[in-house]
């Protein structure tokens, strides 16, 4: 990691520079403490400038059409004057690189356009987890005037779940005949949905991707007494051929509009950020508990010792966290 001059890089990072976006976002997301700690000085010091943007999930299936929505969608955002960064969550990417690479070629206009920024997963390997890099992330993108925060969730279950304590929105993406997928999906993931898409109405699939639709609405309207279909957009799109994005837009942004009269956008973001704050508590005392010298010889000793000894394994391991809190060298 280059050691920058930090003016220059505020500077750079202000005016949207997205070389000194990925600079920064590389640097929060090094395995090593310096640049951690470098990183995040840089990101305090750019605090008061993120926050404005609007944070949308778009979550689906695989191959539903995610990527290619985004690709689609980013675009019509970019018409319309917004600036968009494009971030992944995917808990399963490995340490050489995230899937979003891949789907570059699939955002390739969108990847090409000064106004955007595609960012991968982090890997898994990193230290805090993938989704509390992605919150970083954001920010970063935040204070270098990203306005449009677009998670694509790779993968389904946690990643989901994750993007959702982090976005405002949050986007679900169906495919005609989505009847058999929709008894896989949770009832929690439709639960979070602000918008729920039938994708891929273009074709032969427009009349299917209608009827879905329709048998959608109203089998959610008997089912469902916690999913508001008046305040949840249901909608038909076209992401390969660009179609009914207006209607997106518009969805979207006036739920953002709803949900910021009644406050209800700040109490969740409070929210986000209290919650954030806890499991990055619980991840730094179990990565520092973990990592002192000897504890993982010391926990071995002791699994066998609950095994071959019968111990009790709460006595042991309040034995074991009163040594380690006391200062104590682990013997
Ligand atoms: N006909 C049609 N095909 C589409 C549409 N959107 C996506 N596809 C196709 O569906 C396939 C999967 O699209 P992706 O955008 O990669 O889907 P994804 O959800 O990102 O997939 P994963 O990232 O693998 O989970 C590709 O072959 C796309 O061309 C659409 O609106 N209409
Ligand atoms: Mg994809």
């Amino acid at each position: 990691m280059p050691n920058s001059d930090p003016d220059e890089s505020i500077k750079a990072l202000l005016a949207g520079e997205r070389r000194a976006v990925a600079r920064l976002i590389t640097q929060l997301e090094s395995t090593l403490q310096e640049d951690l700690k470098q990183g995040r000085k840089l990101l305090e010091t750019i605090l008061p400038h993120t926050g404005r943007s609007i944070r949308v999930a778009v979550s689906g299936a695989p191959g539903v059409g995610k990527s290619t929505f985004i690709e689609s969608f980013g675009l019509h955002l970019l018409k319309k004057g917004h600036r968009v960064a494009v971030l992944a969550i995917d808990p399963s990417s490995p340490l050489s690189g995230g899937s979003i690479l891949g789907d570059k070629t699939r955002m390739h206009e969108l990847s090409r356009h000064p106004n955007a920024f595609i960012r991968p997963s982090p890997a898994s390997g990193v230290l805090g987890g993938v989704a509390r890099k992605t919150r970083e992330t954001v920010l970063v993108c935040e204070a270098a005037g990203f306005d449009t925060i677009l998670v694509e969730t790779v993968g389904v279950g946690q990643s989901e779940i994750e993007a959702a304590s982090m976005v405002d929105l949050f986007v679900l993406l169906l495919q005609p005949h989505a009847g058999d997928e929709l008894q896989g999906i949770k009832k929690g993931i439709l639960e979070m949905a602000d918008l729920v898409l039938i994708n891929k109405a273009d074709g032969s699939l427009k009349q299917d991707a209608e009827r879905t639709l329709r048998e959608f609405k109203s089998a959610m309207s008997y089912t469902s007494d916690t999913v508001d279909l008046n305040s949840s957009g249901f909608l038909c799109c076209s992401a390969l051929h660009r179609e009914g994005l207006d209607g997106v837009y518009e969805s979207l942004f006036k739920k953002k509009e709803m949900l910021q009269k009644t406050e209800a956008w700040d109490q969740k973001r409070k929210q986000q950020q209290t919650q954030w704050l806890k499991i990055l508590i619980q991840e730094e005392l179990q990565h520092r508990f973990e990592n002192q010298a000897g504890m993982k010889e010391k926990i071995e000793i002791l699994e066998e010792e609950v095994v071959s000894q019968n111990k009790l394994p709460s006595s042991v391991v309040e034995n074991l966290v009163e040594e380690w809190l006391s200062g104590k060298k682990l013997n």
